[in-house]
């Protein structure tokens, strides 16, 4: 009993902050990011690479729409735009699914996959609030090899995207 109260105790003192950063980055910060194959973000927020603060919120990859880095222009990010970090290579198929996991869920122009300056696909969901999860089956044609994929998740009503990059060696 003695156990029980203590425990709710440190609990009680210790949700009420948890519970007051959870809304304020929910309603400012909350976005999304690829987790498989997993993101360079991904890979930030698991350890499997050590990286700065974007560990803490591998959804925040916000920039102006139009940009081509891994960083989304976000200069505390820039561990992202590094390509000599270390980053785990996926080995992937012709045609591989990407998912983002979405924590708040922007109504969506389009999302596009590049790999250098080639588009490899795109998916346009006519401004229609997506799910908290999203799959799209990406098919790379004639790309080989080790690439770097840059995902692109355009907002439908901001001038905002959300970017990620994605190590993979297609096979
Ligand atoms: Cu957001």
């Amino acid at each position: 009993m003695r156990n029980k109260r203590t425990l709710a105790i440190v609990l009680g003192a210790g949700i009420a902050p948890l519970l007051t950063v959870g809304l304020s980055a929910g309603t400012a910060q909350a976005h999304g990011y690829i987790t498989s194959p997993p993101s360079r973000q991904a890979q930030c927020a698991a350890g499997t690479v050590s990286c700065g603060s974007i560990k803490w919120e591998p959804q925040s990859v916000e920039g102006p729409k139009g940009l081509r880095s891994c960083s989304g222009g976000n200069a505390a990010f820039a561990d992202l735009d590094n390509d000599a970090k270390g980053w785990k290579v996926t080995p992937v198929s012709r045609t591989t699914a990407f998912n983002w996991r979405l924590t708040a869920r922007h109504a969506t122009s389009t999302w596009q996959y590049y790999v250098g300056a080639t588009k490899v696909a795109e998916f346009n969901d006519g401004g229609r609030q997506p799910g908290a999860t999203v799959t799209h089956q990406v098919n790379f044609g004639s790309i080989t090899g080790k690439q770097k994929v840059l995902a692109v998740w355009n907002i439908a009503d901001t001038a905002n995207a959300f970017y990620a990059c994605i190590d993979v060696d297609i096979r």
